[in-house]
């Protein structure tokens, strides 16, 4: 069988084997829920410059995932890749739901993913990460990330006791709605807020899996979160 999909990934300098990126993941889950193979590329922060923009015309500001269609064009945003895939592949399961409205809920589920779990989860991964990178990626990554945090290395990780408070605090939401479905985010079956939640998890647990289990599947003191990651892991690989 020919693949025909190339999904560009994000993985460490140092092994080139670990696929950390949240925004990758949630690219991943899509094409793993729906069945569709894929040939995955491994780059590195400093890859991603040099080999993206090769496929995507007029692109200021190059990223993973990138899914390289059998045309060769490449379509940059894990979002997009979703629409992509959603709409390519109708007789596969749905990402989004059947209606208009079922896709924004999603969507605001996904920017409350963002805005209150990604931030704790990105200081505690903020030195596992650096760790991971050989050299010039490390070199990268910290002069990127403490461009943008406007905080120098040893202060972009904060302090650890706010940084599990703010998470704990913010995953009471989640909790309590897989309490209430006893299953998925969405129910009997995941869609997009599931895999973008997923993706958050197996961002830091592919970072730093003790910070992993203390803050997310220890937080509160059932198997409520522990039973979603078990359940998470069938489109893990
Ligand atoms: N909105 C984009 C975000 C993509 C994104 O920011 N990807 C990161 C990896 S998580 C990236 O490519 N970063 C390149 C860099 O930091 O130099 C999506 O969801 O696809």
């Amino acid at each position: 069988m020919t693949i025909a999909l190339k999904l560009f990934e994000l993985v460490d300098g140092k092994t080139r084997q670990i696929s950390f990126s949240p925004a990758v993941w949630r690219a991943k889950f899509a094409l793993h829920y729906k069945n569709v193979p894929y040939e995955s590329v491994p780059l590195t922060f400093l890859e991603i410059p040099t080999t993206i923009p090769n496929m995507c015309k007029n692109l200021t500001s190059p990223t993973v995932p990138t899914l390289q269609l059998e045309s060769g064009e490449g379509m940059v945003d894990s979002f997009a890749i979703a629409e992509y895939l959603e709409e390519n592949y109708p007789d596969r399961p749905s990402l989004f739901g059947k209606t208009a409205s079922e896709k924004h809920l999603q969507r605001f589920f996904e920017s409350y993913v963002q805005s209150k779990l990604h931030p704790a989860i990105q200081r505690m991964v903020y030195l596992p990460m650096y760790g991971m990178q050989d050299e010039p990626n490390a070199l990268y990554f910290r002069s990127s990330r403490e461009k943008s945090s406007g905080r120098a290395h040893d202060l972009i990780t904060g302090n650890r006791d706010d940084n599990l408070r703010e998470l704990k605090e913010n995953l009471a939401l989640v909790h309590t709605q897989l309490l209430r479905t006893g299953s998925w985010i969405l129910g009997s079956h995941p869609g997009w807020a599931d895999f973008v939640l997923a993706s958050a998890f197996v961002w830091f647990n592919a970072c730093t899996p003790n910070d992993f289990e203390e803050a997310i599947l220890d937080a509160y003191d059932d198997q409520v979160i522990r039973n979603y990651w078990i359940k998470v892991q069938q489109y893990v690989y």
